[in-house]
């Protein structure tokens, strides 16, 4: 811990704020049940301190239609609501933010960014890692792939083949109706029941669905995420006790209060933790601890992030109670050309980052050439 410790101090004197917008394309588009990406329109926030800077990343997409918060959102409201309320507060840590920003309603994402950055900054400062912070106990940690909806069959098949001889752990299928029991078997018979195969719907089903849903039981799935809309968790509750594959939450779940709620419901069997939709790593932590005392399982999802999210959602994939693989792949997996370096697999492991804070530096001339706008906020 150096001497100048961010917590002897009380806290980190933010001079501004950078908000930056940058576009990678991804390697192939991603199509699942809500869109097709092609590129990924991502917000960056670098808090500029009197110690030090802080990277964070803003997980909501382009458009409204996974959730709510879309980039542009995000970053108007950054701009006019959350940054004056932090600025207000003057002197600021990691454990404070989300009180900070509290009486603003919602907007996870856009508040998750600011707490990530400045929880970067923190520890850069104090000499210690995310995964240190957070309470990881492995150094590296296994990896799934998640694979979206594909033109045909052969397609699919060539896609998960080349996905598992590169090393992948775990496979998700991106499912919507007229796209989900023939895939999931056409998948099954390749590979055999070996495979560690699940599937995800993206709120693409309706409640009266429970019956055609319970048709992927035969096929061994380690769950199914999210096939009712955010809000349906009544309906997650009677599928669950309806079919055999285990009910994974994702876009339902937005606070620790949410999931012990759909825990206690019997709506979430498993949880994907997601730290941007839950409004930050420390949110994220709460979820796993009250998962981890109860026995539910979870895993760490992901939102196409660059280099800086990856570091991070690595470092929480990495506590005790992340028993599944998650939606955490290497760089490769999303875009030819990352703002820094590549995460890349070994034997299907990704290693947690040791340095401090994210433990990853940007690639400055990359940084430069992906950058669409950049703005300056101060106090
Ligand atoms: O539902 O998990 C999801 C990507 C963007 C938005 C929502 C989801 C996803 C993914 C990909 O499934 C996860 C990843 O590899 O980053
Ligand atoms: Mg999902």
């Amino acid at each position: 811990m150096s001497t100048k410790a961010v917590a002897d101090q009380g806290g980190l004197t933010i001079e501004a704020v950078e908000l930056r917008r940058v576009r990678l394309p991804l390697v192939a588009p991603f199509r699942t049940s809500f869109g097709t990406q092609i590129e990924r329109d991502v917000l960056l926030v670098r808090v500029i301190t009197s110690a030090g800077e802080g990277w964070g990343e803003c997980v909501a997409l382009r458009d409204p239609l996974y959730s709510s918060e879309y980039v542009d959102g995000a970053e108007y409201v950054i701009r006019h609501h959350l940054l004056p309320r932090l600025f207000r507060a003057g002197v600021m840590r990691a454990e404070a933010v989300a009180e900070a920003l509290e009486e603003v309603i919602g907007h996870r994402m856009a508040k998750a960014s600011l707490e990530m950055a400045i929880l970067d900054a923190q520890l850069r400062v104090d000499e210690s890692s995310f995964g240190g912070y957070l309470g990881a106990v492995h150094d590296r940690i296994d990896c799934g792939v998640s694979v979206g909806i594909q033109e045909s069959l052969p397609r699919l098949i060539d896609t998960v083949s080349a996905y598992l001889e590169s090393g992948y752990r775990r496979v998700k299928m991106k499912i919507e109706p007229g796209w989900d029991i023939e895939p999931v078997r056409a998948v099954r018979a390749q590979f055999g029941t070996d495979l560690l195969l699940q599937v995800d719907a993206n709120s693409a089903y309706l409640p009266a669905d429970g019956e055609h849903l319970k048709l992927l039981d035969q096929f061994g799935l380690l769950l199914i995420e999210q096939p009712f809309p955010e809000e349906e968790i009544l309906a997650h509750a009677r599928l669950a006790a309806l079919i055999e594959t285990p009910v994974c939450l994702d876009e339902s779940i937005v606070s620790a209060q949410t999931a012990l709620d759909a825990i206690e419901l019997g709506a979430a069997e498993i949880i994907n933790i997601k730290p941007g939709r839950v409004g930050g790593y420390l949110e994220a932590r709460r979820i796993h601890d009250l998962c981890h005392e109860r026995g539910i399982p979870v895993w760490c999802g992901g939102m196409l992030e660059t280099g800086l999210g990856r570091a991070a959602n690595i470092a929480l994939a990495a506590l005790p109670g992340f028993t599944l693989p998650g939606d955490v792949s290497a760089s490769s997996r999303y875009f030819h050309e990352d703002i820094t370096p590549p995460f890349e697999m070994e034997d299907g492991r990704l290693r947690v980052p040791a340095g401090a804070g994210l433990g990853v530096q940007i690639l400055p001339d990359v940084l430069e050439r992906v950058t669409i706008t950049v703005q300056l906020e101060r106090p």
